[in-house]
């Protein structure tokens, strides 16, 4: 639902249409592809055909003859230069060009700089490289066989796949749980490998500048103030020559997090030439070679009482990171958030090993949305919860509420250690089933599976499927979280100028959220002024304060708590300004939205507007007060927030075909204070949108020489308006008690909760067969091959 123009809130938090829609549905939008700078050049890169292959040589001369082409670079030059390894934020390496041997299909091999993009490509194809093809690690699972190749023999002393063993929760107390329980349930599930697909690719234009020394990146990031500072150690560059811009982000769901090759090849380029380079990748070149996310292989057991009680929960995950271990998340976490697996339920013990090893496959391993591997973690226990209530033969919406942290136990510590903020799940749940209308949908079930036992077999079968789930996003704090050493606290600075408009300087960035308003709007609730006079200004590192930007939905909990806190800190500054103007004591004003006013003498009063000319004017200023408003601050966050939502999909499966048609979805999504309620529903549109993506249609699949079967939008599915049904939303809200406005993230929350509701609902549809798990995607013929051979429950 959109509201219609006249309902655009003008003060403070509510339903408004996106400020900078202005100059996105006008094609006004300056994207790092729309850069132009005169005398730019084009940069090309050379990738591997194949997914593990020693490099024997490499012959660039005909490349260099082409009349257009003014610099062709291998490893072997960056080598020279100390460049062709770089690290990543995982505190692995990552080659930069291969110099020994390519370990993934689509390495960046070398490079060609030209006159232009065509010009660049045409040449790549005359540089001659001979490989030797070396065996492939594609699965996991054989990563670790004894006699694997060793992917990663450039590490001194590395004889083996393995990346590291990782453990949370109390192994002791959670077998003792086990040995307690009257039942025991146990499922391998897969979380496959998929790729966040931004519409708009990765890419750069780079350029130094010989004169002033001043290097400029334009560059699609999703933190461009981190970007600064590893571009400053990594190459050994003067941190205040560099400036990076992240313009208007087509899109970045993760995948914009971590530093790509292409990106430093950019930076290459341009000193090399002297002329500003501009790289940027084709879709192939997206999805077979930057940032993949999940690859999860679960193995997960839950222990219960014969009459529901959950008593434990334990999970074996052998992750595939790929060839260098990019993964993007805060440096204590190696597998993330993924620890918060124990979901939204009360019970006391938990236990979860991860062993990573490396494959022939792309690096990353976060990103599409994964709040730091929460979505892995959601989806294991919500299918857990689902194959222990088809166990138990008990409804799957009871087992949850039988189980549920109940609202007076927060904040509640989870056995693997998080403290949940704030919560009302009962509440939340009962909310989602009422919109769906729960019992009624039961009762069409029911009636449907007496049908087809009865003989009747025509028509598709009703799925219902839930999923609850409770996300931690906003991380810091920063003695807790940070990435490579860059602690995870992020700036705000916000000037008021004499008028009484004002400009917002943060330092995360938007990829699509809307920033530029709902931070305007957070500005605008605090101090009274209107929403459309102040400018938000972000994605320039000259422009804006350190900060580490914006992924795993940390946006509103950490810079909307530095917006907050900066406004806050104006209107107290205003107060002051404000008892001079009235010539009475500072005790003696209230604050109104928009005005300070004497106490019990309301008309007596200096609105935010004439109090910022007077702070700027002749005014007689109190001892210790500095004149203007503006006011700085760094946000260090107390702790994560903990949003959290009840989904339920109702599917229909036509046994005969395997065709899953989504007929309905319920989303009640609970993330505190709402700033503006419509851009959190479109946030949750399209996360839901997502959900259905990967529960149905998308994985990053490999044949056994670990080529890639998905590098075009014709085998990598996205979903469209055809898949999606019209989203069924609701909401409550229970605030977060420690941030400044109570807002909670909400960025991923639907990515996080809905594919194990689609996955939830075509496994109850599929009941008469007892059918327990089932690997995402669920294509129509891996649907249509579950029920086949199995017999017919009647
Ligand atoms: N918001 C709100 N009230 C709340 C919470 C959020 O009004 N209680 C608003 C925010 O102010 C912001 C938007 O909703 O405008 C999302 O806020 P938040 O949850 O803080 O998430 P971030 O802004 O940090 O965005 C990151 C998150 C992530 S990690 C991925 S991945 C993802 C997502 O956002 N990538 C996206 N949503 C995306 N949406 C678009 N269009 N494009 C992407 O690349
Ligand atoms: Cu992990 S996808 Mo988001 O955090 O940018």
């Amino acid at each position: 639902m959109t509201a219609p123009v006249e309902e655009d809130v003008k003060v403070g938090f509510g339903r408004m249409r996106r400020v900078e829609d202005a100059r996105f549905i006008r094609g006004r939008g300056t994207y790092v592809d729309d850069v132009q700078l005169p005398g730019m050049l084009h940069l090309a890169i050379l990738r591997s055909p194949y997914a593990h292959a020693k490099i024997v040589s490499i012959d660039t001369s005909a490349a260099e003859a082409h009349p257009k082409v003014k610099a062709v670079v291998t490893g072997a030059t960056l080598d020279s230069l100390g460049l062709a390894w770089m690290p990543t934020i995982s505190y692995d390496t990552q080659a930069v060009l291969a110099t020994d041997k390519v370990r993934f299909q689509g390495q960046e091999v070398a490079f060609v700089v030209a006159e232009d993009r065509y010009s660049a490509r045409d040449a790549l194809e005359l540089i001659e490289v001979e490989y030797e093809p070396l065996p492939v690690i594609a699965d996991a699972k054989t990563a670790l066989d004894p006699g694997a190749p060793v992917i990663r023999d450039d590490k001194e002393g590395k004889a083996d796949n393995h990346i590291y063993d990782w453990q949370a929760g109390d192994k002791d107390k959670t077998d003792a749980a086990f040995a307690a329980a009257d039942v025991v349930v146990s499922e391998e599930i897969l979380y496959p490998r998929v790729h966040p697909a931004p519409l708009e690719t990765c890419g750069s234009v780079a350029h130094l500048d010989k004169a002033t020394g001043k290097l400029t990146v334009w560059t699609t990031t999703q933190a461009p103030h981190a970007h600064r500072t590893l571009y400053a150690i990594v190459a050994g560059l003067p941190e205040q020559k560099i400036r990076i811009i992240s313009p208007d982000i087509g899109g970045g769901f993760g995948g914009k997090v971590g530093i790509y090759p292409g990106y430093v090849l950019a930076v290459v380029g341009t000193i090399v030439t002297g002329k500003p380079v501009k790289w940027m990748e084709d879709r192939s070149e997206n999805l077979v070679s930057t940032a993949f996310a999940r690859d999860y292989h679960m193995t997960g057991e839950i222990a219960a009482t014969a009459d529901g009680k959950i008593l434990g929960l334990k999970v074996n995950v052998l992750a595939d990171h790929g060839a260098f271990n990019g993964v993007a998340q805060p440096t204590k976490y190696p597998a993330g958030f993924f620890h918060i697996f124990t979901g939204s339920y009360d019970y006391g013990a938990a236990w979860c090993n991860v062993t990573a090893v490396y494959t022939n496959k792309a690096p990353g391993g976060v990103a599409y949305a994964c709040s730091f591997r929460i979505t892995e973690a959601v989806y294991l226990v919500e299918r857990m919860i689902d194959a222990l209530a088809a166990k138990l033969d008990m409804d799957p919406a009871e087992l949850r509420l039988r189980n549920f942290i109940q609202e007076d136990q927060f904040p509640y510590t989870t056995p693997t250690g998080w403290t949940y903020d704030s919560g009302n799940y009962p509440v939340t749940m009962r909310k989602a089933m009422e919109i769906a209308g729960y019992e009624k949908l039961r009762e069409e079930q029911r009636a449907q599976r007496e049908r087809w036992a009865a003989g009747d077999r025509s028509g598709t079968l009703t799925g219902v499927g839930i999923s609850f789930f409770t996300e931690g996003v906003g991380a810091g704090p920063r003695k807790h979280m940070d990435i490579l050493g860059l602690g995870m606290a992020d700036g705000a600075e916000l000037r008021v100028h004499p008028t009484g408009k004002a400009v917002l300087r943060l330092s995360c960035q938007s990829q699509g959220q809307g920033h530029e308003t709902t931070f305007a709007q957070i500005v605008s609730h605090e101090l009274g002024i209107p929403t459309l006079d102040i400018e938000v200004v972000h994605g320039d590192t000259d422009q804006t304060p350190f900060g580490l930007g914006t992924y795993g939905s940390r946006s509103t909990p950490v810079s909307g708590g530095a917006t907050a806190v900066v406004a806050r800190k104006v209107r107290d500054r205003a107060k002051l300004v404000a008892a001079a103007m009235l010539e009475v004591s500072h005790e003696d004003l209230e604050w109104e939205q928009g005005r300070w006013f004497v106490k019990g003498d309301p008309e007596q009063g200096k609105t935010i507007a004439e109090i910022a000319m007077a702070a700027h004017g002749a005014l007689e200023l109190p001892e210790g007060v500095e004149g203007h408003l503006d006011a700085t601050c760094v946000y260090n966050p107390p702790d994560l927030t903990y949003p959290f939502g009840a989904y339920i999909a109702v599917v229909d499966v036509d046994p005969g075909t395997g065709v899953v048609k989504v007929r309905r979805f319920i989303a009640v999504d609970d993330c505190g204070t709402r700033i503006n309620p419509m851009i959190v529903e479109g946030q949750i549109h399209g996360g839901l949108a997502d959900g259905i993506g990967m529960a149905l249609m998308q994985v990053m699949a490999f044949d056994t020489d670990g080529n890639h079967l998905g590098s075009s939008f014709m085998d990598y599915l996205l979903p469209t308006s055809l898949e999606c049904p019209s989203w069924e939303l609701g909401e409550t809200v229970t605030p977060s008690p420690h941030h400044p406005i109570g807002a909670k993230g909400v960025g991923e929350s639907a990515t996080v909760g809905s594919p194990a509701a689609i996955v939830n609902a075509v496994l109850d549809a599929l009941k008469p067969w007892d059918v327990t798990h089932a690997d995402m995607p669920l294509t129509p013929a891996n649907v249509w091959s579950l029920t086949q051979g199995r017999p017919l429950r009647t």
